[in-house]
């Protein structure tokens, strides 16, 4: 038998273009959504890991996992990730999405959103083993949660896009320099998310 999974990719046709066109949303991106979702859960050896900033260390309010080609490094927040090997699945959605898009990806970083009460705080990918003007791929698996958007420079979220199940963005080369983005806190929400975010680390 075939495996589900062995092309998830489903369609790249339905797009909407928003941040002056510095963001891509494809709304059903992905096929297999839920198999997909319980594999990675399952299988992939997340860990709570832990960030130092403003003077203290604090534990990350979500799972993490770091999937990337032998000897690809990342660091955020003072951390260095742990280098994890591809698992078939997510190999293939990488070269899909390498194809798809025209990009040279990675890299993964995988992130599990127990229920509502796990978040991501502001934040733009702008680390510098990522290079000036990141192409990323962020890939929404399980419950559907608000990606939140503001200017860098201000305060408060200028916009939101709710992400649904197997649902993927685009984030474009320049998006990273000018808007931070967040997942917040949602009450409500009982279930699990897994997101994606396909990158190109440059060394
Ligand atoms: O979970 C998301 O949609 C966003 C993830 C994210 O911002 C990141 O991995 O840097």
């Amino acid at each position: 038998m075939t495996d589900p999974l062995s092309s998830p990719l489903l369609s790249l046709s339905q797009t909407e273009t928003l941040l002056d066109g510095l963001l891509d949303f494809y709304p059903q991106a992905i096929r297999h959504n839920q198999a997909l979702l319980a594999q990675l859960r399952q299988t992939l050896p997340w860990s709570q890991d832990s960030v130092f900033l403003y003077g203290r260390t604090h534990r990350i309010p979500r799972l993490q996992c770091w999937i990337a080609d032998p000897g690809v490094e990342y660091s955020y927040s003072g951390k260095q990730l742990i280098n994890h090997p591809w698992p078939e699945t997510l190999n293939r959605l990488r070269d899909e999405l390498n194809k798809a898009f025209g990009l040279q990806l990675n890299s993964v970083l995988c992130n599990l959103y127990r229920d509502g009460q796990d978040s991501m705080g502001w934040h733009s990918d702008d680390e510098p083993e990522l290079g000036p003007d990141p192409g990323i791929i962020s890939v929404t698996l399980g419950a559907e949660r608000d990606f939140s958007l503001r200017l860098k420079g201000t305060t408060r979220q200028n916009s939101k896009l709710a992400l649904p199940d197997g649902s993927l963005l685009y984030m474009k080369p320049g998006m990273q320099r000018r808007w931070e983005h967040a997942v917040p806190k949602r009450a409500g929400v009982s279930s699990a998310r897994i997101n994606l975010t396909f990158r190109e680390i440059i060394h």
